[in-house]
């Protein structure tokens, strides 16, 4: 089975530090090493999984088999003229390693096929480049005709070509007509594409929900439809920024809720699919973590948030109603912004997109005086950059604003006094059991509180217009206003979270972040169990011993109970807390953890085995990244403004019973909530709430680093395969019985040395067509796997395939058995390579 030309040459593939895998030809096998001859390529795009029949030979290598994991795997998918075939399905790969993954994603992404499946699962290796044929009209109905609207016996995708609106076809048919709220989860580093499949899969859900579409039907855009799918573009403006990674990144973590109507599912016949009844009413977004540390810095090639470039673009005369003095500024006039090369985001001037975010906004009844209560919040936070402090009287411990008309514009826009703002950015209020009394501020302490304040002020900005979002677009509120008797509504979810992250330095944030994917990891390993536990259920298959690694030690070491996040939260309470302590206490506590790296050689660093890999931790500022509260000097200064947004306090419940105090004889339990202490509880109710759900996942690969079409660089994609579980999820699927074939496949392929009147169908004519398959295929295998069966510990007869309903199953090494002798001529080097291939099976 492993790939042959005339000449019997046995091709593979071998592990290679620069290209992750290449394809190689087998010369020979000696005991349990391999010698393999390293055929020689221009550079990457040549090298396709063609073993090298196009390329010049080159040099002869020697692998060691024994090796764990294995560094040469076989490579089938030549067909026997040496042309490669790709499969759209990956499950039928009849060798799915990581090396034949990876050569099957390149040979689609090169053909300008963006999607492959892998099961239920949908790589989406970003093209980056538009395939607008891929996003018709006529596309969307095509994928929710045939997986939603007609009725089929069998999975039509075995004739589609794969697509993420598949994955929002089956979200739509599992809420519609089984009646199962749905998730879909989107993974991938940083510019991979979540964002745009996110969006994809939305636009098709508005498709979907018109019901089965026949050619000529008219097009509407219901007005609930159109905010649900126009206030997205809203969010980015306010929450994404230009990043080295990615021109349009999200700063924050989304999930958004769309809600659809079901009430009249229960009234009509649940098959009938002449008409939609379960319509989208709504939708509603939860947001995570903004990066409020961009509103202040950024990299020289990188940007703040797109909305402070678009308000700047804005025409003079548009700029002058929501603040006078913002005529005549640019990009320039505020030291947050700062000048840019950027001309375009997204194809659009910063300009084009203002205006944009502003008819949204109307969209969504932000107009008017709300409309200049927000611009001046925006204002507000840029103006906090521009004060400058200096030493008080020359005292270096006391500080004052030396930019005197800066800060009377501050204090204009914010409607406050002058003086009121001076101290409040040059002092502190101290306060004990029975005293209060005023520290001042040197100049760098007072820069960073004025810097503190305009993240405050921000973060407050981001989570109203989420707000008002939600207010604009939730079906709950929509029901609230309007006389529907009885309302029920489904939910589809769609969540967009920063993937794993491993950086040169990795802060208090990559932490956070890795931390959500350990937890959503988690979870697509048990629903990747459940599939294959219900594939054997349905296949009438006693449940095989499935064993799989799953990530329970990497989550205790976080969110145990004397894990990181316990050890951080006690270290912030504590009056000298500090980053080294936290790191000290850490580690001693936790010293048991197999997923725990010591570094010895700096004390503020620590590291952890994450289900993605190593990463080691800086600890620098953990301490202040966790604290949440703005000094009360500050707080008040922004209660005391006429801007509505800013004068709300934190609607959050967490801070406010943090405020109002515990219980007097519960207080030394009880601590002020942190970053990490609330981001904790947040991800629980997300993680909880999925769990209701049937969740699909499609992992975004980010094929290259210099965001070009047509180029896939193999060590970043294998790497992001193995971030995203891809290659785990297969081995797990796979760990019981590698290899699976169809029963009349088995029939038909091995039947050439098999008495046909053997048959017991035959004997037994009259059986229904899969029952007769099935008990021919068991006696065939019976025989001809005789020798392959195992006793286990207990003596019982281990045999070397199990026949299910519709496909037998192989243990491994059955297959590769059947395969050879079924060749003519036994191939002992190909059977060599595979008993040893290991780790990526
Ligand atoms: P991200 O959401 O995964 O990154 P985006 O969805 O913003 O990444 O995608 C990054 C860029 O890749 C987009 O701006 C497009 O130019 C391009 N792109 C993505 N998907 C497609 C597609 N299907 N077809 C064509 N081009 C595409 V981040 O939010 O940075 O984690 O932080
Ligand atoms: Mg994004």
């Amino acid at each position: 089975k492993v790939a042959k030309d005339e000449k019997q040459t046995t091709y593979v593939y071998i592990m290679d530090k620069n290209h992750a895998w290449r394809p190689a030809i087998l010369e020979d096998t000696k005991g349990d090493k391999a010698i393999v001859s390293v055929p020689e390529y221009k550079n990457e795009e040549q090298m396709r999984s063609d073993g090298g029949r196009n390329a010049k030979k080159g040099q002869q290598q020697t692998i060691d088999l024994k090796e764990y994991p294995s560094k040469v795997l076989p490579l089938q998918n030549v067909d026997h003229n040496g042309n490669l075939t790709a499969y759209p399905d990956m499950v039928r790969l009849p060798y799915l390693h990581e090396a034949g993954i990876l050569y099957n994603l390149k040979e689609r992404h090169l053909s300008g096929k963006p999607y492959t499946r892998t099961g239920d699962i949908v790589i989406a290796v970003n093209p980056f480049q538009w395939f607008h044929d891929l996003y018709t009209e006529k596309k969307r109905v095509y994928y929710s005709n045939r997986l939603v609207w007609e009725a089929a016996d069998q999975d039509p995708r075995d004739s589609m070509e794969p697509h993420v609106y598949e994955v929002s076809s089956l979200s739509y048919k599992g809420l519609a007509f089984e009646m199962m709220n749905q998730s879909i989860l989107v993974s991938g580093e940083s510019g991979a594409g979540k964002t745009e499949t996110v969006k994809i899969c939305m636009n098709h859900m508005a498709s979907v929900q018109k019901g089965p579409i026949r050619p000529g039907m008219e097009e509407s855009l219901d007005p609930v439809v159109q905010r649900v799918v126009e206030s997205n573009p809203l969010l980015e403006a306010f929450g994404n920024a230009k990043t080295r990674r990615n021109d349009n990144s999200s700063r924050f973590g989304k999930y958004l809720q769309l809600q659809f109507d079901n009430s009249k599912m229960k009234e009509s016949s649940l098959t009938s699919r002449s008409v939609s009844n379960c319509l989208l009413a709504g939708s509603k977004c939860d947001v995570y973590l903004l990066e409020k540390n961009r509103v202040c810095v950024h990299d020289d090639w990188e940007r703040t948030y797109h909305i402070f470039y678009q308000l700047l673009a804005a025409p003079d005369d548009v700029k002058g109603k929501f603040w006078s003095k913002l005529k005549g500024t640019s990009n320039k006039s505020f030291k947050y912004v700062g000048e840019t090369d950027t001309k375009k985001i997204e194809g659009q001037t910063d300009a084009e997109h203002f205006q944009h975010t502003i008819n949204t906004l109307e969209l969504i009844g932000i107009s008017g005086d709300k409309l200049k209560t927000l611009v001046r919040a925006l204002c507000i936070t840029m103006q906090c950059g521009n004060l400058t402090f200096g030493a008080k009287g020359g005292d270096r411990d006391k500080s004052e604003i030396t930019s005197k008309t800066e800060c009377s514009d501050l204090a204009e826009l914010m409607g406050v006094g002058v003086n009121d703002l001076n101290l409040a950015f040059t002092e502190r209020t101290m306060k004990t059991r029975t005293d209060t009394y005023k520290v001042p501020l040197n100049t760098e302490a007072a820069k960073d509180a004025a810097d503190a304040f305009a993240k405050e002020v921000y973060g407050k900005v981001f989570l109203w217009v989420v707000k008002e979002i939600n207010a604009a677009t939730c079906a709950e509120d929509n029901y609230k206003k309007g006389s529907m008797a009885t309302f029920e509504y489904g939910i589809i979810g769609l969540l967009d979270i920063f993937g794993f992250e491993s950086f040169i330095v990795n802060r208090f944030e990559q932490l956070c972040i890795n931390y959500a994917n350990e937890k959503l990891q988690q979870k697509f390993t048990e629903d990747v169990f459940r599939a294959v536990q219900a594939e054997y259920e349905a296949e009438g298959i006693a449940l095989a011993e499935i064993q799989y690694d799953d990530n329970t030690d990497v989550l205790d070491l976080i969110e145990g109970r004397s894990g990181l996040l316990a050890m951080l939260n006690e270290e912030c309470v504590r009056p000298k807390g500090n980053d080294q302590d936290f790191v000290q206490k850490a580690l001693v506590s936790n010293k048991s953890s197999p997923c725990l790296i010591v570094n010895m050689m700096d004390r503020m660093s620590f590291g952890v085995h994450h289900y993605a890999g190593k990463v080691m931790y800086d600890a620098d500022k953990f301490v202040t990244s966790n604290q949440d509260t703005l000094p009360t000097d500050l707080e008040d200064i922004g209660l005391m403004s006429d801007n509505d947004i800013i004068n709300k306090k934190h609607d959050d419940e967490a801070v406010a019973r943090a405020k109002r105090g515990p219980p007097k004889r519960q207080r030394s339990n009880i601590v002020a909530p942190t970053v990490w202490g609330k981001y904790k509880t947040q991800l629980a109710s997300l993680m909880g709430n999925l769990r209701k759900t049937n969740s699909r996942y499609i992992r975004c690969i980010k094929p290259n680093m210099k965001k070009v079409p047509n180029v896939m660089e193999h060590v970043p994609t294998v790497e992001q395969l193995r971030c995203a579980g891809v290659v785990a999820a297969v081995t797990l699927a796979r760990s019981a019985f590698p290899n699976r074939l169809d029963n009349s496949a088995v029939r038909f392929r091995y039947s050439s040395t098999w008495d046909k009147n053997a048959y017991p169908s035959i004997k037994n004519n009259g059986m229904a067509h899969d029952e007769a398959l099935r008990c021919d295929c068991d006696a065939m295998m019976t025989e001809a796997l005789k020798c392959k069966q195992e006793i286990d510990d207990k003596g019982l007869v281990k045999k070397a395939f199990v026949v299910g309903r519709t496909k037998t199953y192989f243990r491994a090494g059955a297959l590769e058995y059947l395969e050879s002798n079924r060749q003519t001529g036994f191939d002992t080097q190909a059977a060599t390579i595979q008993k040893y291939a290991r780790g990526f099976l």
